[in-house]
């Protein structure tokens, strides 16, 4: 078979991250760093979706920043663009275009039942736009618009990506067979990890007590600091239970991080003080998130390259999403244009 054959028989893999913030730990192990071994076994397409992200209120220069500052992170976590595509969602306009169209064939009650739009509507009750209320019908047109068959998400994206999968299907049965019905994929080990502060609470970058939460950019001293500083409980025991919130997350990590089970890890500690279980998990991390660290630092700061990667990317996005936004307004009896 042909390479460009065996490339087309890959499957399409489609995530999107918004730049709200320098990644978490969190993110890392929920999102991020599974999708660079997909791309070996995937055709992938990744985006960082700025148009996501102005649902709430943030600054246009801070915007642009973390813009700039997610995507060279997501280069340093693997992220490869020999073999994948990784741009701006602004830069592509097919997905605000194809979020048009399937605005007419999302319900007003199925938006109004996500969790998401809930919570965040309760947390910014002074801006509750339609941008909010509409969130999920973008991230279904950044999926369908590239006929995606598998979206790696974290836990708390399922409800997006089950209505992403309701709306394609209502497509496909008004319109006649046009959408892949996109499969979600939810990494099996770490897919919650929990603030350092609080472990009954997922870590999250909006946290406001940066105790609670480790940058995937942070150095070894903070890391360690934090991790010293992690809540625990009264016990003495390092073993995975129910009301040890705080052991079970820092297993977890440990686990996640070094590849062991939570078993192994277990008896690794077993007979030792939370102290140095603490001081073991901030070593295992610092130096995991080292080489991220230090490919961010030589990425940031070179515009240029970025510009050029960022660029090529959303060029060649732009090319395959167009069409199938072409056949989608065929098949709703949009007339044909030549400006296109
Ligand atoms: P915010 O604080 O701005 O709401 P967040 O840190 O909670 O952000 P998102 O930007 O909503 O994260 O999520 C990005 C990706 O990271 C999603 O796929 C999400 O499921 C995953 N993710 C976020 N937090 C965690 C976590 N604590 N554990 C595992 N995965 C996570
Ligand atoms: N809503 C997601 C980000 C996101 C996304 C997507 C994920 C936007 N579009 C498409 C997967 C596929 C989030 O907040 N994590």
């Amino acid at each position: 078979m042909s390479e460009q054959n065996q490339q087309q028989e890959k499957k399409l893999i489609f995530s999107g991250i918004q730049p709200t913030g320098t990644f978490t730990l969190g993110n890392y192990i929920g999102a991020i760093r599974n999708w660079a071994p997909l791309q070996d076994e995937y055709r992938c397409i990744y985006s960082v979706v700025d148009e996501h992200a102005i649902t709430v209120r943030i600054e246009p220069a801070v915007l642009r920043r973390k813009t700039l500052e997610a995507y060279a992170q997501l280069l340093a976590c693997g992220i490869d663009l020999e073999k994948s595509l990784l741009f701006i969602q602004s830069h592509v306009p097919t997905h605000a275009q194809l979020s048009w169209v399937l605005n007419c064939s999302a319900q007003f009650g199925e938006l109004s039942r996500m969790t998401q739009f809930k919570d965040k509507s309760r947390k910014h009750q002074d801006d509750i736009n339609a941008g909010l209320f509409d969130y999920p019908v973008l991230m279904a047109a950044d999926i369908l618009v590239y006929n995606a068959d598998l979206v790696p998400i974290g836990a708390d994206q399922t409800q997006h990506l089950e209505l992403a999968r309701v709306i394609a299907r209502r497509f496909n049965s008004r319109y006649g067979d046009t959408f892949t019905v996109p499969e979600g994929y939810v990494p099996p080990v770490g897919a919650r990890i929990m603030s350092l502060q609080d472990p009954t609470k997922k870590m999250s970058k909006s946290d406001e007590n940066p105790n609670a939460v480790i940058l995937i950019l942070d150095d070894k001293d903070t890391i360690i600091r934090k991790f010293k500083r992690a809540v625990t409980d009264s016990g003495s025991e390092i073993v995975f239970r129910e009301g040890k919130d705080g052991i079970n997350n820092l297993l977890t990590i440990y686990s996640a991080v070094t590849g062991k089970s939570i078993e192994e890890a277990e008896k690794e500690f077993d007979g030792k003080g939370y102290g140095d279980f603490k001081l073991a998990v901030g070593e295992v991390v610092a130096d995991h998130l080292a080489p991220v660290r230090d490919a961010y630092a030589r990425l940031v700061d070179d515009k240029a390259y970025l510009k050029e990667c960022y660029t090529r990317c959303g060029a060649e996005a732009l090319r395959y999403s167009q069409r199938i936004l072409n056949k989608v307004y065929r098949k709703v009896g949009f007339v044909a244009s030549e400006i296109r």
